[in-house]
């Protein structure tokens, strides 16, 4: 149900001390000022980026006193200047990022200024990418609950953030799951010079009704209202009845940055009648009225806001620049040294296929790390996930640590994301590589750019598993190859496994390790792939290659199906006297340079075999490594056999066997290789 709140005309029913009353107005002085002397310095060409706060001072100010951030977690967008003030961040530190300053708490000046995050009050980092914060709320709000704490999550945006599909997911999400989390918009009807009325159809609060929730309209420049609203959401969130949409209605009196002419699309009249319902002189006016504030107090604390903002401001543009930008991209980074050069000998354990390994290892790790869960598309019991990796997770550790999300697969990696926020592991199953895409923004814009955006600290520790890959008549839409797309992307760690083992191994390393790791698995190998399942915490090294076969003539390089087919072709050519290696990777993410440049060494000729499209796929990149750093040592040009450049695979067996690469097809260019 939507409310319309009426305005809250006595601060008493709210249970606000006259102390509070006035702390408030000072911290919306201290924003409004701190607005003008940025846009100031500005103009001065001191600073290089304003996003102002001017006009939403009310709601920010009155939602931010409603939270106790020893328990509450707070997730603001770029306009949230004074709901941080009031969320306990200093001036100075404002002004540190503003200045982009090595010592700016938020990100080392690695983000534009606004980009809050403060872990020691609960602030959740957040990125440029509108309506991102949304699924991390969510994700942070469910472990909030499965903990069992009353803390309580809000998330804040524009009414532009509510067009995207992030948003829409997980307000669906939290209402499904009745999640203490409080969805603050702040409509100042414009996205950048986008009027409301060509972005939302209806009303914003309206839309909490289809998601089970209650939505409910504030006059945003009216402080007492907003906090009264938050206050009673977050009532209502600590005591289990799940969570709430607050539209607040308000403005925003300057441009949308510094680098947007308003001119353009609004009129100054309009500007102007909205300054008359200033949130400030509002409220100073009903300060005034119960005898709060004189004149003498008002002038106090406009003294007082400005000399703080000068000091601060001062300090911070005579901090030291950053000087470092290429640390901490990984929290975890990994270069391999030591080269494999001998065949990694078989271990010993239960004779499996891939796809049991996977699941016994996902029982075996949420059996060992209390902190981990899982969740996806169909991933619950009874059904297991659609190829049963899952299966058997729900009865053994319960509905809240192995569960099914909606189909939403921003959702599912944002989730992810916000749970790693509060130190939970997730192990997120991705149910198809194509399916994917929608997530590709909370992948690459958020997970893996958290820990070098935060300047270090925070840390995102997700796995994403994603079947992967053709071979199974699956189509256009049930055969794709990603691992170029994600590979590419500083901040994310792909592996893929091709042996029961590796992927026992490899699942143990990513889940212990900080970084997000995407865990590749060819769905072809699920069946195919038999071998022994070693029994305890077996672990394999992430960045660490495997040589599967040893032979003086050529190496092949191959990953996941492919390291499969590679060595039944070697096999073959042995036969004929051609003797190959076959180095299988794992890790596409780190690379394992000394591994492959110890294979030609000691073979001087290298086909690389991967069922992605030949170009500009990941065997481009080590074709161009071994010509950049090996190629004195090469008997041959590097040879790449790979799909070619048509969407993969199409459906009628004939047609995909005209597209992937085969056994046949590596025998045949490896015997080119080798008379080379
Ligand atoms: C996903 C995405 N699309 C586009 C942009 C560019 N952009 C930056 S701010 C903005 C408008 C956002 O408006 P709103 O959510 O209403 O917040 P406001 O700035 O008005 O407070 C746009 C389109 C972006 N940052 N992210």
């Amino acid at each position: 149900m939507t409310l319309e709140l009426e305005t809250i005309s006595d601060h008493t029913v709210l249970g606000l001390s006259d102390n509070d009353l006035l702390e408030m107005y000072r911290r919306m002085v201290l924003a409004r000022k701190l607005d003008e002397r940025t846009w100031a310095l500005n103009r001065q060409g001191r600073v290089g980026f304003v996003v102002s706060v001017s006009g939403h001072e009310g709601t920010q100010v009155g939602a931010a006193y409603a939270l106790d951030p020893e328990k509450d977690w707070s997730l603001p967008y770029y306009r949230d200047v004074a709901f941080n003030i009031g969320l306990g961040v200093s001036v100075e530190d404002i002004f540190l990022g503003v200045f982009a300053k090595k010592s700016d708490p938020a990100s080392g000046g690695r983000q534009m200024p606004g980009h809050w995050s403060e872990p020691d009050l609960n602030i959740f980092t957040h990125s440029s990418a509108i309506a991102t914060q949304y699924p991390h709320a969510a994700g942070i709000a469910y472990e909030l609950k499965r903990g069992g704490s009353d803390g309580i999550v809000l998330v804040s945006g524009g009414e532009g953030s509510t067009s995207e599909g992030d948003w829409h997911e997980a307000m669906n999400f939290a209402g499904i799951h009745d999640l203490p989390v409080i969805f603050l918009i702040q409509n100042n009807m414009y996205a950048i010079s986008v009027p409301e009325s060509d972005q939302i159809a209806g009303q914003i609060a309206n839309r909490a009704n289809g998601y089970g929730i209650e939505g409910v309209v504030v006059d945003g420049n009216d402080l007492l209202t907003v906090y009264g609203a938050t206050a009673a959401a977050i009532g209502k969130a600590r005591a289990g009845e799940g969570p709430t949409l607050i539209e607040a209605k308000t403005y925003r009196y300057y441009a949308h940055t510094s680098d947007d002419d308003d001119k353009l699309y609004r009129t100054r009249e309009e500007v102007e009648q909205w300054r008359r319902k200033d949130p400030i002189p509002a409220f100073r006016r009903y300060l005034v009225e119960h005898r709060l504030l004189d004149t003498a107090a008002e002038e106090a604390i406009d003294q007082e806001s400005a000399s703080t903002i000068a000091a601060a401001a001062e300090r911070a543009e005579g901090a030291a620049d950053p000087d470092d930008a290429l640390s901490r991209v990984y929290a975890a980074p990994i270069t391999p040294v030591e080269p494999v050069e001998t065949i990694e000998r078989e271990p010993i354990g239960e004779e499996v296929n891939l796809i049991t390994a996977i699941n016994k290892s996902l029982h075996h790790v949420m059996g060992l790390y209390e902190d981990t869960v899982t969740f996806g598309e169909d991933v619950a019991d009874p059904k297991g996930g659609v190829f049963k990796a899952t299966a058997g997770l729900t009865d053994a550790f319960g509905a809240a640590r192995s569960f099914n999300t909606p189909v939403s697969e921003a959702l599912i990696i944002g989730l992810g994301i916000g749970m790693a926020a509060t130190g939970t592991k997730a192990i997120i199953e991705i149910q198809f590589a194509d399916f994917i895409h929608p997530g590709f923004d909370q992948l690459v814009s958020e997970a893996a750019r958290i820990h070098y955006r935060s300047n270090g600290r925070w840390e995102c520790p997700i796995v994403v598993r994603v079947p992967y890959g053709g071979g199974i008549h699956g189509a256009l839409y049930h055969s794709q190859s990603i691992e170029a797309l994600y590979a590419h992307i500083p901040g994310l760690k792909v592996v893929v496994p091709s042996t029961p083992s590796d992927a026992k191994g490899l699942l143990l390393s990513a889940v212990e390790d900080p970084d997000p790791v995407m865990y590749l698995e060819p769905k072809k190998l699920y069946r195919l792939a038999t071998g022994p399942l070693p029994s305890g915490d077996h672990r394999v090294p992430l960045g660490k290659a495997a040589l599967r076969r040893d032979g003086a003539d050529l190496t092949i390089i191959a990953y996941g199906s492919m390291a499969h087919f590679s060595i039944e072709a070697a096999d073959r050519l042995a036969e004929e006297g051609i003797q190959v290696s076959v180095l299988d990777l794992r890790s596409l993410k780190p690379l394992d340079w000394p591994s492959i440049n110890a294979a030609v060494e000691r073979t001087s000729k290298v086909l690389i075999v991967y069922e992605d499209n030949e170009f500009l796929g990941y065997g481009a990149e080590i074709s161009a490594q071994i010509m950049e750093k090996s190629f004195d040592w090469l008997d041959a040009p590097v040879q790449r056999y790979a799909s070619p450049d048509v969407p993969t695979f199409p459906y009628a067996p004939a047609l995909e066997q005209q597209v992937i690469p085969n056994v046949e097809g590596i025998i045949e260019r490896a015997r080119g290789l080798a008379a080379y």
